[in-house]
């Protein structure tokens, strides 16, 4: 794969592209350039066929996921450039939460404000049991401007992330995990990659057309009202079981 300043992607286990993030003096604090290399990085394994699955996860050196937008970046935006969204990249969150194959975040240590934001876009998050998450922005005086009013609250229950927005307060793993935030919890960050590999791997080896339309159909439960989900859900399960009947399904299930 392609170099890159701030991130680092590799390809493991054939199918599996791992995009660490890597900038180390800033607790991978994500500036829009890091956010555009993460959505290059996306975007590659998107259009790679040999990519079945992606890890998005910190740094091994560095034992966070990400401390949040680059508050230091945001500052040297002028009022001219907020009001004209210059400079912002807003619509790069998009971007990286609209990548077609299934990703799964790889959280440690740190996930704060736009770092949970990130992992919010990601398909399953699982983490180390020390991981402390939070949407810290109220404290800068400023909302959570990555998806964190609304995924965030769609997770937590309107409650507590009412709560957690308001006071910018972190919260630890286990509460994260029991509110459905987090898939599952591990030791450490050795046994966290062993399990997101895993993971990734036994995803790889399904077929890659019910993996995209079961992403899709998942992620329009969040988008849009029942009704029109439940439509699109039956949409592609009839597509899918024709496309098997005939024989066009994904060479793949061909191959078994
Ligand atoms: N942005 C820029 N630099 C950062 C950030 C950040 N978010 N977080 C840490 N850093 C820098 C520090 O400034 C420091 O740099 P230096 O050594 O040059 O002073 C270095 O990283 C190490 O940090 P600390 O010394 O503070 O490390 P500690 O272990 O003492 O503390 C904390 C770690 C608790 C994570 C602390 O650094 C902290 O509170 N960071 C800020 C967390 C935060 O407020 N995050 C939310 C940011 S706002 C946001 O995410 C809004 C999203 C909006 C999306 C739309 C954008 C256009």
């Amino acid at each position: 794969p392609h170099s890159y300043q701030y991130i680092r992607a590799s390809t493991r286990l054939e199918r599996v592209r791992l995009v660490e993030l890597h900038r180390p003096a800033v607790l991978n604090a994500l500036s829009p350039a890091v956010l555009l290399e993460i959505c290059h990085a996306l975007q590659a394994a998107d259009s790679n066929p040999e990519i079945r699955c992606i890890i998005l996860a910190g740094s091994p050196e560095l034992k966070v996921f990400a401390a949040g937008a680059d508050i230091k970046y945001m500052l040297t935006l002028s009022s001219e450039d907020v009001l004209n969204q210059k400079g912002m990249h807003l619509g790069t969150w998009d971007k990286i939460y609209r990548t077609l194959k299934p990703m799964v975040a790889a959280v440690q240590g740190l996930a704060l404000g736009g770092g949970c934001e990130l992992a919010m876009c990601c398909d399953i998050i699982l983490a180390t049991k020390k991981t402390r998450f939070g949407q810290p922005e109220i404290k800068l005086g400023i909302i959570p401007g990555g998806g964190g009013t609304q995924r965030f609250t769609q997770i937590m229950g309107k409650s507590r992330a009412m709560e957690l927005v308001l006071t910018g307060d972190m919260f630890g793993a286990v509460e994260a995990n029991n509110r459905g935030l987090v898939a599952k919890l591990y030791d450490d960050y050795e046994d966290l990659m062993k399990g997101a590999l895993y993971l990734a791997y036994r995803i790889s080896g399904m077929s890659p057309i019910a993996i995209a339309n079961t992403k899709r159909s998942v992620n329009e439960s969040f988008e849009l009202g029942l009704t029109s989900g439940l439509k699109t859900e039956q949409a592609f399960l009839i597509q899918g079981l024709l496309n098997s009947r005939l024989g066009e399904g994904d060479d793949e299930e061909e191959d078994e």
